[in-house]
């Protein structure tokens, strides 16, 4: 059991969830549309055809939501804006309503002693940005700029912690190379140079984020697994080389002033072709913090047929008895293996921006006694604890996710929330996680 004693007495402890995932109301009060909510109506593209017209109804629900949140001791909230509730179509006339449901909410969290870290890109892009282009356009570069800059300035007098991009590497990599999540692009052609506008961006919103008003403090957040080779031989530990590269040190190691890692990964010189003269030098900032999203492990193998990369996963469910809802391995060590990694890029601090575990929940008289999350939680913040003994600067812990949510093309299948959501009912019942973690936070 983690102590107080265990940790400097201002660590942060908190929840965090996104705008999509969790508000609905995805058409109320002017909002514009979003990428997601054009792909998600698309057939075939969402587990059993869920939507997210609804999902945990955040929109309508917020009052009752931060109230439960404070019951639950918890004292700092990572939220996400929707772009498009702002700038419905992405730039132009602000939808003074949308404004103003973000005023409600952070004013509110600030009336309960909550404090809310606001995230500006957790994946959903207005659809008439993506009908020029989307990422894959550079326009977005001084479109999501304005965007940066109008939140910075209306809502920075209230809001402290900001975080630009939401794993940059999952938006590109599963909506422009795989087409598995929006706008649903495919290829190279589409994923490179929707990375380099995405890195830009990131380093672009950094800065304009920290000259626009003092006391803030500026990041940004990554996804990262631990990447093993499946074995010794050369041949896997190469492939485990080049996957690193692409999963873990893609956006981070430009932003860091070291630019992509092209050495590892040769395909990534086709990025050339999209920088202008003075990209290098703009991809580098110096964020206040940057955030960690890490979950599992992968084992990767050499892989002949692979194009770009040469190397496959080997399926975690054909490595270990149990996975969780997201056929994830369970493997608290990556967290301390992924701190230790991340540290070495002597960023100011770090956060755990967001870990957790979807398991199916049982409700049994009105209780869903999920002991698989409580462990996962538990052995995560233990790593966290061992690499802050050893020297990480990690200042902070957020557990996706607050609420059960919208969990993109797998629907609601995958329960991640601390609160148990009956969609029907949009009943809230705080599971066994959620109680643990309370009395956790209420004997710090
Ligand atoms: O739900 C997502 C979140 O939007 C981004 N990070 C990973 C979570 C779990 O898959």
């Amino acid at each position: 059991m983690v102590k107080r004693a265990d940790f400097e007495k201002d660590f942060v402890w908190g929840v965090a969830a996104s705008a999509f995932q969790t508000e609905g109301a995805v058409e109320a009060d002017g909002k514009g549309l979003s990428i997601w909510d054009e792909f998600s109506r698309r057939k075939g593209k969402i587990y059993k055809g869920h939507a997210a017209d609804i999902s945990s109804d955040f929109y309508n629900q917020y009052t009752r939501d931060i109230a439960l949140m404070k019951s639950m001791h918890i004292n700092n909230f990572r939220f996400s804006i929707s772009w498009s509730r702002i700038f419905p179509t992405g730039t132009g006339e602000v939808n003074a309503k949308g404004v103003d449901f973000y005023d409600r909410v952070i004013d509110l969290c600030l009336e309960m002693g909550i404090n809310p870290w606001v995230t500006l890109y957790h994946w959903d892009l207005p659809l008439a940005l993506q009908q020029k282009g989307g990422w894959v356009n550079r326009d977005i570069v001084d479109y999501f700029s304005d965007y940066v800059a109008f939140c910075i300035n209306h809502f920075g007098d209230r809001v402290k912690q900001w975080m630009i991009l939401n794993e940059p590497m999952v938006y590109t990599g599963a909506g422009y190379f795989l087409g598995i999540h929006a706008p649903g692009k495919r290829g190279v052609d589409n994923f490179i140079p929707a990375i380099h506008h995405s890195a830009l961006s990131q380093s672009k919103g950094i800065r304009i984020a920290q000259s626009l008003r003092t006391g803030l403090e500026v990041g940004t957040t990554f996804s990262c697994s631990a990447i093993h080779p499946h074995t010794a031989s050369q041949k896997d530990l190469n492939a485990a080389k080049r996957v690193d590269a692409l999963v873990n040190r893609l956006f981070v190691e430009p932003l860091n002033g070291l630019g992509y890692p092209m050495q590892d990964l040769p395909f990534l010189r086709k990025i050339e072709k999209y920088m202008h003269p003075g990209d290098e030098i703009a991809l580098h900032a110096e964020p206040d913090f940057i955030g960690i999203q890490n979950y599992t492990r992968e084992v990767v193998k050499h892989s002949y047929f692979t194009p770009y990369i040469n190397s496959s996963l080997v399926n975690a469910k054909n490595r270990v008895d149990e996975v969780t809802e997201m056929a994830w391995e369970i493997y608290p060590q990556a967290m301390h293996e992924m701190l230790h990694q991340f540290s070495k890029y002597k960023f100011k601090k770090l956060y755990v921006t967001e870990n957790g575990a979807a398991f199916p929940d049982i409700v049994e008289n009105g209780k869903v006694h999920d002991i698989k999350r409580i462990n996962y939680l538990q052995s995560n913040i233990a790593e966290i604890l061992k690499a802050k003994k050893e020297g990480v600067n990690v200042e902070g812990y957020f557990v996706w996710s607050f609420t059960d949510n919208f969990e993109w093309a797998e629907g609601y299948r995958p329960r991640f929330g601390l609160v148990h959501i009956d969609y029907e009912s949009q009943k809230r019942i705080i599971k066994a996680s959620g109680h643990w973690y309370s009395n956790f936070l209420a004997d710090l």
